[in-house]
């Protein structure tokens, strides 16, 4: 999640990082994915869990 994610200029850079945070509805399992056409597609995706005690984690598999 980037102000401008769209601009080369303003994006997160390579290398660089951003922190997100949110509120999920509910507990399960989520995806995360870069909105940028084709990113998804070439593997900028990430599965989570959101667990119902509120602690979060990363799938992996
Ligand atoms: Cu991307």
């Amino acid at each position: 999640m980037s102000a401008s994610a769209t601009s080369m200029q303003e994006a997160t850079q390579p290398g660089a990082s951003e922190s997100i945070s949110f509120t999920a509805d509910a507990a399960g399992e989520y995806t995360l994915i870069c909105y940028i056409p084709a990113h998804a597609a070439i593997g900028m995706w990430i599965n989570f869990n959101v667990s119902a005690d509120g602690s979060a984690g990363f799938v992996s598999s």
